[in-house]
């Protein structure tokens, strides 16, 4: 996209100028503003994931998970994500289907309904699952929330229908290849993460922090969490559930996210240490990319259009990313020593590749001091040819999205260290 020109500017009156100025600050936060030059990303010093705010260098895994890990985890939840309430909710789960002849026999797909009820409200989500017929022991799982209801991710007409979801049935399959992971030996399972928060500036009055009488974003702290914290609590919810299921081995479930799913994938990940791997999607500004290198999406711009992912303290940082006392590489840290693997796009520049990779090479720090190998250098792999060690990585052709040389790669991974 490119800046309209305004050559006439000579001739308009006094509120002409105001409105003209008024459009050129709206334009600056718009995408057509973004860096794409790489010898444009400022200098920047990142934050040492291994040293301590008291300047205490950190050794072993030991000083890592008492002292500098709970550091970390403070600052990303009151500078970034926001605190969730942690008042214990009520949960029950309602089967509402159980059919060993999905997917041409090779599945058993099963509904649940988890009901939250909390201060005599309650809250509602559906969770959707696809587990291979093949394997007689509890299951390894790939989870992920989706985008647009759970019918998007398969033509099975058996599918309910998320609640408030129009999307077509099976309009996002080429994202959900679940014949390739049934195939595999895996199961898969999703929800419509509306279900935990509505993507909106107004959805927090229908999300789940309703159950804790947190119904409007104006009367909100400025370190408690909004869309994605609430995500993340949804995913670890979830995580509860598969700890229920004999079928499910809740000790193997690979947590994945795409873009804001993504964003959500690693901040659940970080707090939540039951996931066995955790996957980013392209999660780009807020996620895995490295905030200080502004390069693609910026904190301002995300915090501008998006007001309702992050808690307020983030925007401190807009236009600002010098003064971030920590950054991204610190979040994919906090997987650690749990296998983590951050993917790009080439065509998917808002999402800064370069920055996702960074990070991911920088957490190897924490994998190290466990012993772990991460990646190899700060050289980037070339396009296609994925990197995997305890921290893998890639670079695919192609634009942003998930596609089947993902999910291959996703496979390949989960077999290695969870087979
Ligand atoms: C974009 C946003 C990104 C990413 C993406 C997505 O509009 O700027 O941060 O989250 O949406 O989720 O698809």
């Amino acid at each position: 996209m490119k800046k309209k020109r305004l050559t006439y500017w000579k001739t308009l009156p006094i509120t002409g100028l105001c409105l003209l100025l008024s459009l050129t600050l709206a334009q600056a936060q718009e995408p057509n503003d973004a860096n794409y030059d790489e010898s444009k990303v400022p200098q920047f010093t990142l934050p040492e994931l291994l040293k301590c705010n008291n300047g205490q260098e950190i050794m072993t895994a030991e000083q890592w998970e008492n002292i500098r890990r709970p550091e970390l985890m403070t600052l990303f939840t009151e500078q970034m994500f926001g605190k969730m309430p942690t008042d214990k909710v009520d949960i029950s789960y309602n089967k509402l289907d159980d059919n060993h002849s999905a997917i041409n026999g090779s599945a058993t797909r099963k509904q649940i309904e988890i009901t939250f009820s909390h201060n005599g409200i309650e809250h509602k989500a559906l969770l959707l699952m696809y587990l291979p017929n093949q394997i007689k022991t509890p299951v390894a799982m790939f989870f992920g929330c989706n985008f647009q209801g759970n019918q998007s991710i398969n033509d099975d007409s058996d599918i309910i229908a998320s609640f408030n979801s129009k999307a077509e049935r099976g309009s996002a399959k080429s994202r959900w290849p679940i014949e390739k992971i049934i195939d595999a030996g895996y199961g898969i399972a999703t929800v419509w993460y509306f279900d935990f928060f509505p993507d909106q500036n107004d959805g927090q009055n229908n999300s789940i922090l309703t159950l804790f009488g947190k119904n409007n974003a104006d009367e909100l702290a400025a370190d408690e969490g909004q869309a994605i914290a609430a995500w993340s609590w949804g995913v670890c919810r979830v995580m509860d559930y598969f700890e229920t299921d004999t079928q499910i081995n809740a000790k193997k479930i690979i947590l994945l996210g795409h873009s804001r799913l993504g964003k959500t994938a690693l901040w659940a990940g970080a707090q939540d240490q039951r996931f066995a791997i955790v996957i980013s999607n392209e999660s780009g500004c807020g996620g895995a990319a490295l905030s200080k290198r502004a390069y693609g999406e910026t904190v301002n711009r995300i915090n501008t259009a998006f007001p309702h992912w992050f808690c307020k303290n983030f925007r401190q940082y807009n236009r600002n990313e010098k003064a971030l006392p920590f950054d991204q590489h610190e979040l994919i840290g906090l997987i650690a020593p749990r296998p983590v693997y951050v993917a790009s796009a080439l065509g998917d520049q808002w999402s800064d590749p370069r920055g996702e990779f960074l990070s991911a090479y920088y957490a190897g720090d924490v994998y190290k001091l466990y012993g772990y190998k991460g990646l190899e250098s700060d050289i980037m792999p070339a396009i296609e040819k994925p990197e995997q060690n305890r921290v893998a990585y890639h670079i695919r052709s192609g634009k942003h999205d998930v596609t089947d040389f993902d999910w291959d790669n996703y496979i390949k991974f989960a077999n290695k260290w969870l087979k």
